[in-house]
């Protein structure tokens, strides 16, 4: 039996035990593929540790695991008020636990250990906590029909879900997910992303120790191709919930059609962010900040397309670049003054710098940043904070995802203008409006195709407000009361009083 767990200490010196097996029916296992994913740190390129990794048949074993669970009364028939009791525990455990975790999730990601453990930790419980308080409020309808029938529907799980994450937000995402699927009685296969594969071990001993039965949340590290594959077409999986890139999403689509899955879908985004002339612009360049450079440009809402209306468009650069050169600090995510990490892979700094060369091929102009940044030892994966000005939306660098400290910014003559330029993408995520004029504002929320708005802010996200794409940027609906839909079913029940025949 190979060692399913070992020693490790964060760079902030927490030491701790980090599982590195299958969780699968509450117990630890090695994968029968014989796979296995090293997970690097992204700051110095070093080894953190090797983990197993899952393949069709390790797939097969956890989705039988949560069938069983579906099925046994120590779950299916426990009731939502003590489903929302195990909910809440397992909150109480993960607050315990939040220094760990947050580090942890650092070290394999990159991000700030300040993000990790204020915004990311406290995403994680809120969303726990929020969805663990409707699992006994989940009620049907009467219907009223003809006297002579009562019509009325339950909402029953939808039964065994594969969940499938990314790695840019690791544990809320995972949080996201396992939320509204236990409070609605569901069992879980969730497999997290190759790039970050600790957290989520972590996490998986904190379920068990919480309280819920064997096989109600299975979780399990592989790659997209092998385990996340086999998930997605498992015949014996009722449903899939994807976040990640649109073309994984497509694929996602066509395997889960083997078995017509219930899908839910989050993926890309080249989201608009429009300043008008009468907004307050110091507002306006703080929050365009955040909604790119954040979590190392790496959010699936980013507000990546910048359009400034003519009259502000020049004083708007100027505070913008002076803004990010002031405060994006870029360096190792465990300093308090650090503002932003390395990108979480090679792959993925590659891929930003790929897109830099092509701004600047383009004939876009370079405002700041536009190159790798030299981290003290020479290592890890940094980029600085990058600015193109004067980008048309022909170019490539306005119409693809980047996924990184990248900005595109662009002007426009009218509102009309604005929002067709808004419009001219195959993405439709977030979205982000700055005016003073409140009419306006509220006519460019309609008018913009996308499944969020946010009127002077941007990536203001909130667990208790439905969060989901339109157009190629996802189907269904993650978060709120809606996140709720997409993991129950309505049964409808006919009750005939009396039309005998
Ligand atoms: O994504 P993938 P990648 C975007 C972003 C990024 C690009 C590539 O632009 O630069 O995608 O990132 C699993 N069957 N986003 O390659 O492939 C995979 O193992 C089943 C946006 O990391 O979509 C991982 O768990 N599963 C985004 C998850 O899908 C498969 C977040 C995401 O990986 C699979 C991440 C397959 N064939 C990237 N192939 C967002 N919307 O927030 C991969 N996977």
């Amino acid at each position: 039996m190979p060692q399913l767990t070992v020693q490790l200490k964060t760079p902030n010196g927490v030491s701790y035990t980090q599982p590195i097996g299958l969780f699968i029916g509450n117990e630890w296992h090695a994968a029968k593929s014989g796979e296995k994913i090293t997970s690097i740190n992204p700051t110095d390129e070093t080894e953190i540790a090797t983990v197993e990794a899952a393949g069709p048949e390790d797939v097969d074993i956890a989705v039988a695991a949560a069938r069983k669970a579906f099925k046994d009364p120590s779950w299916r028939d426990i009731g939502g008020t003590e489903r929302g009791k195990l909910m809440h525990k397992l909150a109480t455990i993960i607050e315990r636990e939040k220094e760990t975790l947050a580090a942890i999730e650092t070290w394999d990601n990159g991000k700030p250990y300040s993000a990790s453990l204020n915004e990311d930790l406290a995403e994680v419980t809120g969303a726990l906590n929020y969805y663990a308080g409707y699992a006994d409020k989940l009620h049907g309808q009467v219907i009223e029909t003809t006297p002579a029938k009562l019509a009325y529907t339950i909402r029953e799980p939808i039964g065994v879900c594969g969940q499938i994450i990314p790695w840019n937000y690791p544990l809320a995402m995972a949080a996201w997910k396992l939320g509204p699927a236990l409070a609605s009685g569901n069992t879980v296969v969730l497999k997290a992303a190759e790039q970050t594969p600790l957290s989520i071990l972590y996490l998986a001993n904190l379920i068990k120790e919480a309280g819920f039965p064997p096989g109600v949340v299975n979780i399990l590290n592989g790659y997209g191709k092998s385990a996340g594959a086999a998930l997605a077409s498992h015949l014996d999986v009722d449903k899939i919930a994807f976040t990640g890139s649109t073309n994984t999403g497509r694929e996602i689509m066509k395997m889960a059609a083997v078995n017509l899955k219930n899908i839910t879908l989050e993926t890309g985004g080249k989201s608009p962010l429009l300043v008008f002339d009468d907004a307050d612009l110091d507002q306006a360049v703080k929050w365009s900040h955040i909604g790119i450079m954040s979590n190392q440009g790496q959010i699936c809402t980013a507000t990546s397309r910048i359009l400034v209306q003519d009259g502000v468009y020049d004083s708007f650069i100027k505070a913008f670049k002076d803004h990010v050169v002031n405060t994006s600090k870029v360096g190792d995510p465990f300093e308090d003054s650090t503002f932003q990490g390395p990108q979480v892979t090679k792959a993925q700094f590659d891929r930003v710098l790929s897109y830099i060369e092509t701004g600047k091929s383009e004939g876009a102009t370079l405002a700041t940043g536009g190159e790798a940044y030299k981290n003290v030892n020479g290592k890890g994966f940094f980029i600085s904070p990058t600015v193109f000005t004067d980008v048309k939306n022909t170019m490539k660098i306005f119409r693809e995802e980047v996924f990184g400290p990248f900005v595109v910014i662009s002007s426009f003559e009218t509102e009309e203008e604005a929002v067709a330029i808004a419009n001219d993408t195959t993405y439709g995520l977030g979205s982000a409006v700055f005016t003073k004029d409140i009419v306006k504002a509220h006519r460019v929320a309609r008018n913009i195709e996308a499944g969020m708005v946010w009127i002077n802010s941007s990536n203001d996200s909130d667990f208790r407000v439905p969060f989901g794409g339109v157009k190629q940027s996802g189907i269904g609906r993650e978060l709120g009361e809606a996140g709720l839909d997409s993991y129950t079913n309505k049964k409808a029940i006919h009750v005939n009083l009396g039309s005998w025949l």
